[in-house]
């Protein structure tokens, strides 16, 4: 008689060890605790370093005690260590919303004496939540953000409003002052306001554009080089939840001209920031290097779910930190539209392992390009695929991510191609209970227009999936749209092969990438 107990032990020990780690490895979370919205990320150019807060509750994993500003620093935005609170509430009932930091070099707010590095003087403006108001409030760090002091006459911004939330701060050269974007939520106002020293505020504008949603949040203004051009572009980043048309929480943004005072729309087209349903509350990087680009982070969940989702003992991550600029791509055959172009960024630390490399391999339908890794369920996936321009019913190419066995079940997640539909899917769905939340939608498209197309009409695209334990972030090609899921297998379920495959012969000419990626 076979003794069940350590087979039992055995198998609970197998799954405990393996359900803590669906962690994503090349994505920030917290230790324990939960997070949400990345605040106030910045670059440290004396000890070279990079800083990410974020709203942090440390003794719960549902995001409703009184929320903290967590800390954690990088030095390649791929490795992260994770420093716990650093900025907490005072009183029961109160939370330290979100916000931004600016480095204040020249000592504009007063805070600082030769003993600090310029290029420390870490100033972070966040909202102060009550359930009587909300008001903006300065924090400052003289040890180069692994602690901050709060100012001695905050708040230095209210407005006898409790829906004021979100400053996002960043010094205007050419107007020689500091600018705030902040948002009236549920007035569906973005308001910009100016200071010489972070202190005293006066206001510019309320700008009000796009998608409604129940409330605005997180704003922020960035200005991005325009590919192949000499010119720059000011882009206006919007959040609103609940209420986009996906489903909860996402972002849009406007592109147009600022002065330093207004921000002036090129147009009033609406443009979505990611077509995935968890990349939420975006924030660019403060002080960052000139070569770096424009780098941001978003939260990787939707409000509709995050207090739910199937992870222990944390909940909540950044999607992949991504540099930023605009480029005019087609919007049709016939128009071409300046759009927000988005690259990964992957950090030094990433060890990068290729399992397989096809070139120029024209697919079957019974034929599938299978890949296994090592299952670090970390996988970096390019496929470059050229369509014919044959006709036919069914003209599907298919990317599945497929996960270890475990009692003999495997799950998958599947993206791809339809010709006939011309857009790319994502379906990530699984059957099991947390996939039954009615908000967890599973099957999400997008649509861009081929990279090129031949004389003959054949037609290019590029699809890189980057799959982390439970997140799958998509870039459609190089970038000029993504889509952002996070994805629950069961427990014990960690990805662990790739499979590609097409419906019917000879459509899809393919070169297929896959990279198994770990942490040094
Ligand atoms: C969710 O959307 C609701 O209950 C909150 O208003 C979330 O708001 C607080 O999170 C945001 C920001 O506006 C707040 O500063 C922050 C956006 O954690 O996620």
């Amino acid at each position: 008689m076979i003794s069940i107990i350590p087979l039992l032990l055995g198998t609970l020990h197998t799954t405990m060890a393996l359900a803590s780690s669906n962690r994503p490895l090349i994505h920030f979370t917290p230790q324990n605790g939960w997070m949400n919205d990345p605040n106030g990320p910045w670059y440290d150019a004396k000890d070279e370093l990079y800083h990410l807060y974020f709203q942090y509750t440390p003794n719960d994993t549902t995001g409703q005690l009184d929320i903290h500003w967590g800390h954690a620093s990088s030095t390649d935005l791929s490795k992260w260590t994770d420093h716990g609170s650093v900025i907490a509430p005072d009183r029961e009932g109160e939370g330290i919303f979100s916000g931004s930091v600016v480095v204040d070099y020249n000592n504009t707010s007063g805070f600082f004496n030769d003993s600090v590095d310029p290029r420390q003087r870490a100033v972070a403006l966040y909202t102060l939540h009550s359930e009587d108001a909300q008001v903006q409030e300065l924090a400052y760090s003289t040890d180069g953000g692994f602690t901050f002091e709060k100012y001695e006459n905050n708040p230095v911004l209210e407005v006898n409003s409790t829906q004021f939330r979100d400053p996002k701060v960043f010094w205007h050269e050419p107007s020689n002052h500091w600018v705030m974007v902040l948002a009236k939520s549920q007035e569906y106002k973005i308001q910009i306001f100016g200071s010489t020293d972070l202190k005293n505020w006066v206001l510019h504008l309320n700008f009000s554009a796009g998608l409604y949603g129940n409330q605005y949040e997180c704003p922020g203004l960035m200005e991005l080089p325009v590919e192949g051009t000499d010119k720059k572009k000011w882009v206006m980043i919007l959040a609103i939840n609940p209420g986009m048309p996906s489903g909860g929480s996402a972002n849009q943004y406007f592109i147009g001209d600022f002065d330093g005072y207004k921000f002036t729309p090129d147009d009033h087209q609406t443009r979505i920031h990611d077509h995935g349903k968890d990349y939420y509350a975006f924030q660019t990087f403060s002080d960052t290097p000139s070569e770096d680009g424009v780098l941001g982070v978003a939260w990787a969940s939707n409000w509709q779910y995050a207090r739910h989702v199937p992870t222990d003992p944390w909940r909540g991550s950044t999607g992949i930190v991504r540099n930023h600029t605009l480029a005019k791509v087609p919007g049709n055959p016939e128009t071409d539209l300046l759009t927000l172009v988005q690259t990964p960024i992957f950090g030094d630390s990433i060890k990068r392992q290729n399992l397989h490399k096809t070139l120029n391999h024209t697919l079957s339908k019974n034929e599938s390009i299978s890949v296994s890794g090592n299952s670090t369920g970390v996988f970096d996936i390019e496929v470059e695929f050229t369509l014919s321009p044959k006709e036919l019913n069914s003209r599907q190419l298919q990317l599945s991510i497929l996960s270890n066995k475990v009692h003999g079940t495997q799950e998958e997640i599947k993206l791809g191609y339809d010709a006939n539909v011309e857009a790319f899917f994502v379906d990530r769905g699984v059957d099991n209970e947390f996939n039954k939340n009615v908000f967890f939608t599973d099957k999400i498209s997008a649509i861009a227009e081929p990279l090129k197309t031949d004389e003959d009409g054949y037609k290019t695209y590029k699809l890189r999936a980057i799959v982390d334990k439970n997140l799958l972030e998509v870039f459609l090609n190089d970038g000029v749209s993504t889509i952002t899921n996070t994805f629950f297998f069961s427990s014990g379920h960690l990805p662990e092969s790739v499979k590609l495959g097409a419906s019917a012969d000879e459509i899809y000419t393919v070169d297929v990438t896959v990279d198994e990626l770990s942490l040094e």
